[in-house]
């Protein structure tokens, strides 16, 4: 696996992680064994926190849904996700050893295989850690990987990837996952809420994200959001806003061979460029 992660906007800090352990396509076994009573301590407290902050700013699909991960006092088994996950949606979570390179990515979600780093942050980084680990990648991906609508999507946007890097657009593509997936924002009953992973797995950046004055909140569209730049260490300037899961899905349905093709023709956006 001589191979390094790329992911746009990340610094050149080597990739956190073992990557000795992975197949060539990247997982390898959830490391059960591996973890601390203290790995199992952070995660119990993590979600014990986070579960406590979602009345009011997330979105009701992703607090129904955050049941079928299983046990909150400890790491789940993957396994014993997986054998709700694929009834619910035919998806499955496989282990990988942190972030990896995106056609890898792309060819597992393809697959309806969502990529789930198996390590867990240290007890000094627990209000934040840069890079996605077993916290970020379970509670704030999965639980919506069980609603058939964003399912697809998933899905959809790995076969869009796939498609990208051939037409060399990956860095368009990656930031429509980064604005919906990672940072997304839906509106229910006229209220903002979050469905981002990137949102609901920090304390700080749900209350932010949902509640803050500062930020813009811009509808969606997926022009306004490939031309837009990201940054992954702070929280975001600008979030875009759903009025339902089959928007995103909807709105994927076309080729983006044209898209890509007028964008490139105009300048890109700054991640706090206001409208
Ligand atoms: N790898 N494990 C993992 N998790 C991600 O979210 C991820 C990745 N590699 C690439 C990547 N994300 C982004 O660049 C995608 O938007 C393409
Ligand atoms: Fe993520």
């Amino acid at each position: 696996m001589g191979q390094a992660p790329v992911v746009y906007g990340q610094s050149d800090r080597p990739p956190r992680g073992d990557y000795s352990r992975a197949q060539d396509d990247y997982t390898c076994a959830q490391d059960y064994a591996a973890y601390t009573e203290a790995d199992h301590d952070t995660y119990r407290r993590l979600y014990a926190r986070q579960k406590a902050l979602l009345p009011g700013l997330a979105s009701q699909a992703f607090i129904d849904a955050l049941p079928s991960l299983g046990v909150e006092d400890r790491i789940p088994r993957f396994e014993d996700i997986n054998q709700r996950l694929r009834q619910a949606t035919g998806w499955e979570i496989v282990a990988v050893p942190g972030l990896i390179p995106e056609v890898p990515f792309f060819s597992l979600l393809a697959n309806r295989k969502f990529p789930v780093t198996d390590w867990i942050r240290k007890p000094e980084e627990f209000d934040y850690v840069v890079e996605p680990d077993i916290f970020h990648d379970l509670f704030g991906h999965v639980p919506l990987l069980f609603n058939p609508v964003i399912a697809d999507y998933v899905q959809r946007y790995g076969q869009g990837g796939l498609k990208a890097e051939r037409l060399g657009a990956c860095e368009m593509l990656s930031r429509l996952y980064w604005y919906t997936i990672e940072f997304g924002l839906i509106r229910e009953q006229g209220e903002i809420r979050a469905y981002g992973a990137g949102i609901l797995s920090s304390s700080g950046e749900l209350q932010h994200a949902v509640t803050s004055p500062l930020p813009q909140r811009l509808p969606l569209s997926l022009e306004r959001t490939m031309r837009t730049r990201y940054k992954i260490d702070t929280y975001q300037q600008t979030y875009f806003v759903i009025d339902d899961f089959q928007q995103l899905f909807d709105m994927t349905e076309g080729d983006f061979t044209p898209v890509y093709a007028a964008l490139r023709g105009l300048p890109e956006l700054a991640a706090d460029a206001r409208d």
